[in-house]
């Protein structure tokens, strides 16, 4: 084929293809690394970045009194898991999931009976439902979220539980309808444990932006006209 392309024409098939490419070049898988240490609170949340499907985050809690609270953009909130492995071997987890405002979702100190790893399974009722920004708190066992001014039990966001620990618990503690202040502190001891915590459902890379595929349509558009005209020419 042989079109001559003016060199409107070319940038419209340069944008096409390249917008093309990004559209559809394989989804990448994003491991994270904890850089220094995750804030707890919703102003000082660490972010992920890169470019893909974010599949693990590995990080450290330090002390008894470190939370590291990660915001997330769960772009499939069907899919949408958490589970935390302790790879230094002595962490007892928790995981909370909270929306962007803060409010908690749900949350789990055990994932399965004879383990203190931490999970949040896909496609519980009290999980996420629409795609979005959400912040995920991995917590060393004993330090609860709050919400007000204070750390008493009267600001708990979730109730106090007795075994097994496998449940998932939603926000019905005293301080669950508020957004969360804080984290009730305990005994301050160093501990330096070592997380993975593995994730479907969330993105690191927003999806194209609407600009992207309007650009790509106006690019296919110019050359559907262009084929067009050279058939035209051909037939005449
Ligand atoms: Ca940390
Ligand atoms: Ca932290
Ligand atoms: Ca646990």
């Amino acid at each position: 084929m042989d079109l001559k392309l003016n060199p409107a024409q070319k940038v419209a098939v340069f944008m096409s293809l390249l917008t093309l490419s990004l559209l559809i070049s394989p989804a990448h898988a994003v491991d994270w690394t904890e850089v220094g240490d995750a804030g707890q609170l919703l102003g000082t949340a660490q972010e992920p970045t890169g470019d893909g499907r974010l599949r693990n985050i590995y990080g450290t809690i330090s002390t008894t009194n470190d939370v590291d609270l990660y915001k997330l953009y769960i772009s499939n909130p069907t899919t949408f898991s958490a589970a935390v492995n302790s790879t230094s071997g002595d962490l007892d987890s928790a995981l909370v999931l909270f929306n962007e405002g803060g409010y908690a979702l749900y949350g789990n100190d055990d994932a399965m009976l004879g383990t203190r790893d931490a999970g949040l399974p896909a496609g519980n009722v009290h999980g996420p439902q629409a795609p979005g920004w959400y912040h995920l708190a991995v917590i060393p066992l004993g330090t609860p979220p709050v919400s007000g001014i204070g750390f008493t039990p009267d600001h708990y966001m979730f109730p106090n539980v007795s075994a097994p620990y496998t449940q998932i618990l939603t926000a019905t503690g005293p301080g669950g309808a508020s957004p969360l202040t804080g984290w009730a502190p305990v005994d301050n001891l160093a501990i330096n444990e070592e997380y993975r915590l593995r994730l479907s459902g969330v993105e690191v890379s927003p999806v194209p932006e609407p600009e992207t595929y309007a650009m790509l349509l106006a690019g296919l558009g110019l050359i559907g006209t262009m084929v067009r005209r050279r058939k035209d020419f051909i037939n005449q």
